[in-house]
């Protein structure tokens, strides 16, 4: 399709359907599990989920019920998450979600929220373990004359949504560049077990599928024209304890290379979102290391610094999720891109057994870790959901190394992120590497619960709570029955209730 193109739907099938998001979104039945594309405020659908907000508002006004089910692949952006939770239209979402009003919900029970690894959301739906997918409602960049489908700027799990669902809505988004087709790798050869086949996928450039989404035209019920531009926030410049951070993620990877035990290129990185993941990938920039690969979710400004300055060759993930101004110097270029950059799947790009296959190095955020390495990344004062766990458990377990960063504080020092237990586990000890704070890093490869708890107070703990986890651990050690993972089980989770209660997790004078 030439560049200049205005119409984008020239399949006459497709073309045949076109009418406006109002008229789409009363295809759609109150009760519909509906799902939908986006994955990190990219490429998710925007008329559709905004009529069927207004749709819901209207139901409710006159005393009817009108709720939906939403999948999708990651977080998307206002006009879906926000509108559809302000107009309490969402009875059931999976599997991630970064909305502040959608947050509310979940957080007040009005909304069911189903915390899934991102890897395993399009198997679930297939497996028939999540109930009947009704409708998918696809953003897609254009409609070819063939019928084939060039996606948007993610992939998540949108074959797998037109693939289950009975009926197939489409947003045709005209602010997403045409020189997108070409940049990505659907692999469409993943069949249920017992059948299923090894992928062959052994670096990270190779493309093993074709970059067209396949719709079957006759499940076609509505194509929308939309030009709206994806949910793009830009990041906060690296403050000091990202710096810090980054600053001992890029020596601990310095050491390995010495020792032997990284190449002098790392191996993939994947890197989370945010803007701490963001400051380690800027802090690349400086660092000794070339050649770089990205295996990853998210294609984030930092990855594309990274391939502008050559220092990375090539990056796969499942979506962008870039800041207004990389959106514009990007998107009219995207199309040199093509042999570096590859978007594929989720089910891919967080295979358990390509992320352990080419060695990846995971970067993760975190809510809080405790003092035997187990991490939580998820859930405020152990019953509040902030996002979802996302892929970090993907990579975590089945990476080279699992490396979870956060500040030593949180809340003006009045949270410590490193806590005698966590109030939640979504990374068990077993499943990680090592702890960085602003304070230092604990390499916890090898060693024993004690040992761990010794090395991630002395290296990673606020000076203003180190004291007082020390004096936790030596108490647990002479007071536990069992001296394996010393604990008092009465106190272990005090400094949370402390903080509910007080507003902070200090003692008072
Ligand atoms: O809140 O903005 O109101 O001040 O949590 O914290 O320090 O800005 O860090 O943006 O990197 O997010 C774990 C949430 C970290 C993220 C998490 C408060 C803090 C702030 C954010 P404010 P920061 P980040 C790839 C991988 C799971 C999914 C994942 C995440 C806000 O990294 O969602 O890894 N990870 N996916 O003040 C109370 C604590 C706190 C706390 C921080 N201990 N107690 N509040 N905060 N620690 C991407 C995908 O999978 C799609």
């Amino acid at each position: 399709m030439s560049s200049s193109s205005s119409n984008r739907i020239l399949h006459p099938a497709f073309a045949q359907r076109v009418m406006s998001g109002e008229e789409a979104a009363a295809l759609i039945q109150p009760g519909s599990q509906i799902g939908m594309s986006g994955f990190t405020g990219s490429g998710y659908p925007k008329a559709v989920p905004m009529a069927l907000a207004k749709r819901a508002a209207a139901a409710h006004e006159r005393g009817e019920k009108f709720k939906v089910n939403v999948f999708t692949g990651a977080s998307t952006g206002p006009e879906l998450d926000g509108k559809l939770a302000d107009a309490n239209a969402v009875g059931l979402r999976l599997p991630y979600q970064s909305d502040s009003s959608t947050r509310k919900h979940i957080n007040t029970g009005d909304i069911q929220y189903i915390d899934i690894h991102l890897s395993q959301v399009a198997q679930l739906v297939e497996y028939g373990f999540l109930g009947k997918l009704d409708v998918a409602l696809i953003e897609v960049t254009a409609i070819l004359e063939d019928g084939r489908v060039i996606p948007s700027t993610s992939v998540g799990n949108n074959q797998t949504w037109i693939n289950c669902a009975d009926k197939v809505i489409l947003e045709v988004n005209s602010t997403q560049p045409l020189e997108l087709e070409g940049l990505h790798d659907i692999y469409h050869n993943l069949v249920n077990p017992p059948n299923r086949q090894p992928i062959e996928l052994t670096s990270v450039s190779q493309r093993i599928g074709d970059p067209y989404l396949r719709i079957p035209p006759e499940k076609v019920i509505a194509v929308v024209n939309t030009d709206a531009p994806d949910r793009s926030s830009a990041f906060k410049a690296p403050d000091e304890n990202s710096k810090k951070i980054a600053g001992h993620i890029m020596e601990f990877l310095s050491w390995e290379v010495k020792k032997g035990r990284l190449p002098e290129s790392l191996l993939p990185l994947q890197s989370g979102v945010g803007n701490i993941a963001n400051a380690v990938l800027y802090g690349l920039q400086d660092g000794p290391f070339e050649n770089l690969t990205a295996y990853t979710e998210v294609i984030q400004d930092g990855l594309i610094s990274l391939m502008r300055s050559g220092k990375m060759v090539s990056a796969s993930a499942t979506s962008f999720s870039l800041s207004p101004q990389c959106v514009s110097e990007l998107m009219p270029q995207i199309g040199d891109y093509r042999e570096r950059i590859v978007l594929r799947a989720q089910e891919i790009s967080n295979h358990p057994g390509i992320i352990r296959r080419l060695g990846v190095i995971a970067m993760n955020g975190m809510i809080e870790a405790d003092i035997y390495g187990n991490v939580n990344s998820t859930h405020i004062m152990g019953s509040s959901m902030m996002n979802g766990i996302g892929g970090s458990g993907d990579f975590a377990r089945n990476g080279f190394l699992s490396i979870f960063m956060a500040p030593s504080t949180a809340k003006d020092g009045t949270i410590s992120t490193i806590v005698p237990m966590v109030s939640h586990v979504d990374h068990t000890e077993h499943d990680v590497s090592v702890v960085v704070t602003d304070q230092g890093l604990a390499d916890l490869r090898g060693l024993s619960p004690n040992q761990r708890a010794k090395l991630v107070i002395e290296n990673c703990s606020h000076p203003d709570y180190r004291g007082l986890l020390l004096d936790y651990y030596n108490r647990s050690l002479s007071q536990a029955k069992g001296k394996h993972t010393p604990h008092i089980l009465t106190e272990s989770l005090s400094w949370h209730s402390r903080f509910l209660s007080t507003g902070q997790m200090l003692p008072k004078e």
